[in-house]
């Protein structure tokens, strides 16, 4: 199996991120979640680690507003600009309600507008981490597209909180998204996300359109961040109504309960027939996760690759999250080995 994966993202190492509470804590979406995935494919006999391809700024500008795009391209000059006190990072404490649209024009109004949260945090290499990143998806769907049965974007940042123009819970760009998107070209996708987290930014971007099928399962949005998506009575809207579907999953969730709802989630994508199918893979699922609240093991984790896998789909999975660095490696290896 082809793995797509970049280099580029060591340089995107905020030095913290601020939880709950206010507590400043080190950065959970760190680099090593990288190493420890690469040394685990390493050691297989069907993973080829490669380059992505770089496909400009179009397929992701398709997807995110270019005035988002420019604001993450040009923030950190800006950044080391102003008067702040500590550079370290750039990230605002004051963010926009989306009811009221106005836009500032200073940098700290601009970078409230486009961040949802205070883990969204900007360093000097984020933003070409971020393009990196989506390369990785783009790289893979191109594969796919050219007949593989599968490939692996080794996504880092990752990207699935990330709307048109806002970033959030370690994403910038939303990577699966933006792979869907330029599939959509070629016929209908279906998106699956199994990160623990609702992914709140690919249901935006796809929320108003039929010809993209958007399914999340997750830990209940009433419980867990990010609390203001993910709930099942949204749908889609206008013409997309129908064509989005959330699996809201209560607190220790089991492998059972969870392959159920995998289950009804893999009918749905089988109705609707989709030309290729891309998976938002997230390990926070996991039973160890320091960041999730549901108990799916690592054979669970294996089981879930192989349902997905049984939908005999060409299919694209990106990396989102999974924070329990020690266990991430034999759990990705687990999820892709019934692809390879
Ligand atoms: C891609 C992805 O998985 N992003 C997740 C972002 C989650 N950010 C919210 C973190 C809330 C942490 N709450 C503290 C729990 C510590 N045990
Ligand atoms: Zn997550």
């Amino acid at each position: 199996m082809k793995v797509y994966y970049s280099e580029a993202h060591r340089q995107h190492e905020p030095p913290f991120e601020v939880f709950d509470g206010g507590l400043r804590t080190p950065y959970m979406e760190n680099p090593d979640r990288m190493d420890r995935i690469l040394n685990a494919l390493r050691q297989t006999d069907w993973t080829e680690i490669a380059e992505p391809r770089d496909f400009g700024l179009d397929p992701i500008q398709a997807v995110h507003t270019k005035d988002y795009v420019d604001f993450l391209a040009s923030c950190w000059a800006e950044w080391l600009a102003s008067e702040a006190e500590d550079k370290s990072t750039l990230l605002p404490a004051t963010f926009a309600l989306r009811r009221h649209p106005q836009k500032p024009t200073s940098l700290l109004g601009r970078a409230g507008y486009h961040m949802m949260d205070l883990s969204a945090c900007i360093v000097e290499g984020t933003y070409s981490a971020a393009l990196a990143s989506a390369n990785c998806a783009l790289s893979a769907a191109e594969a796919v597209a050219e007949g593989k049965r599968a490939a692996f974007a080794l996504c880092r940042p990752p990207g699935h909180h990330a709307g048109k123009d806002y970033a959030g819970g370690y994403c910038f760009i939303n990577n699966a998204s933006v792979a869907a998107n330029w599939l959509s070209a070629r016929g209908n996708v279906a998106v699956l996300d199994v990160d623990y987290h609702c992914g709140n930014g690919t249901q935006d971007i796809f929320y108003d359109r039929s010809d993209m099928l958007t399914i999340s399962i997750h830990a209940d949005p009433d419980f867990e961040y990010p609390y203001y998506a993910g709930y099942a009575h949204e749908m889609g809207s206008g013409a997309g109504l129908g064509f989005h579907k959330n699996f809201p999953l209560e607190k220790d969730t089991d492998d059972a309960r969870y392959l159920s709802a995998l289950e009804e989630a893999l009918a749905l994508i089988r109705r609707f027939a989709p030309k290729h199918v891309v998976v938002s893979a997230g390990m926070d699922i996991y039973a160890a996760d320091p960041l999730g609240k549901i108990k799916v093991s690592t054979e669970g984790i294996g089981e879930i690759g192989k349902q997905i896998s049984a939908l005999n789909l060409p299919t694209v999975i990106v990396m989102e999250g999974g924070y329990n660095n020690e266990a991430l490696g034999r759990n990705i290896v687990k999820f892709l080995s019934p692809f390879a």
